[in-house]
């Protein structure tokens, strides 16, 4: 596993940097999406989790810390290709970054490409990476009041995983509020209640996975026979 560090890039436009990674991971048939949250929320839990139960997808990751290589070390253990990326102190991954991590991971034959993001709710959601889909986290013990204080987030992401569900009992956590709250935002969001703990509400966010993997590909071989 190889651990890099990385400065943001500087180039006149991340939009513009963002489009062409997007366009070359299409060709290649490679998946990338774009994990956020809070710090803690369950994200290396979830995808420790997604590797395991979809075993037909050639599953790499990109972890991105400001330090430590702890969580690429996890995924190491499961026999899925990683690497670490360090920040260099930036709260956030840009497309340029990504490419780079993208080269270095050296996982051309990948399908999908997990980006595990710097854990925060705020500098994520403002910088495309170039992620093909971007899935957010928000765990139970957080509240379901996030989609009120961090709106952009909920506003940029395709899907909402509402983490250790299994933690329900224990907190003031109204389900349908978050569901309404979340989709006053982003009406087409898609919305997975899960816990990688327990496995309960996997299937649904795995076929969703599965579903956008094929259109991908779909898409790449349709573009590349027209
Ligand atoms: N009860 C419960 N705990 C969970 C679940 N998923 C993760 N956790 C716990 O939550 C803590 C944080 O999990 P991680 O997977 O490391 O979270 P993360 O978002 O990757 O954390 P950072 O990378 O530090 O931002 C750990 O103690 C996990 O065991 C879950 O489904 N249920
Ligand atoms: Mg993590």
């Amino acid at each position: 596993m190889k651990t890099i560090k990385l400065n943001a890039t500087v180039t006149a436009s991340n939009e513009k940097d963002a489009q062409a990674l997007r366009a070359r991971m299409r060709q290649a048939g490679t998946l990338l999406i774009n994990v956020m949250s809070s710090p803690g929320a369950g994200k290396t839990t979830l995808l420790s989790r997604l590797i395991r139960d979809l075993p037909e997808l050639k599953i790499a990751v990109m972890e991105a810390d400001i330090e430590s290589d702890v969580d690429a070390k996890r995924i190491e253990t499961l026999g899925a290709r990683s690497i670490q990326v360090h920040t260099s102190g930036m709260c956030h991954m840009d497309a340029g970054m990504t490419a780079a991590a993208w080269e270095s991971l050296g996982a051309a034959d990948a399908d999908l490409i997990f980006l595990e993001n710097v854990g925060n709710l705020i500098c994520p959601a403002e910088y495309d990476t170039g992620a093909g889909k971007s899935l957010m986290l928000l765990s139970v013990p957080e509240g379901d009041d996030k989609p009120l204080k961090y709106p952009l987030m909920f506003r940029k992401s395709d899907a909402l995983a509402i983490t250790k569900t299994d933690a329900l009992p224990y907190f003031n956590f109204d389900l349908s509020k978050c569901r309404e709250r979340a989709r006053k935002l982003n009406p087409e969001i898609e919305i997975f209640p899960v816990s990688a703990k327990t496995g309960d509400g996997m299937e649904a966010l795995e076929a969703w996975i599965r579903s956008c993997v094929k259109e991908w590909k779909t898409n790449c071989e349709y573009k590349e026979n027209h």
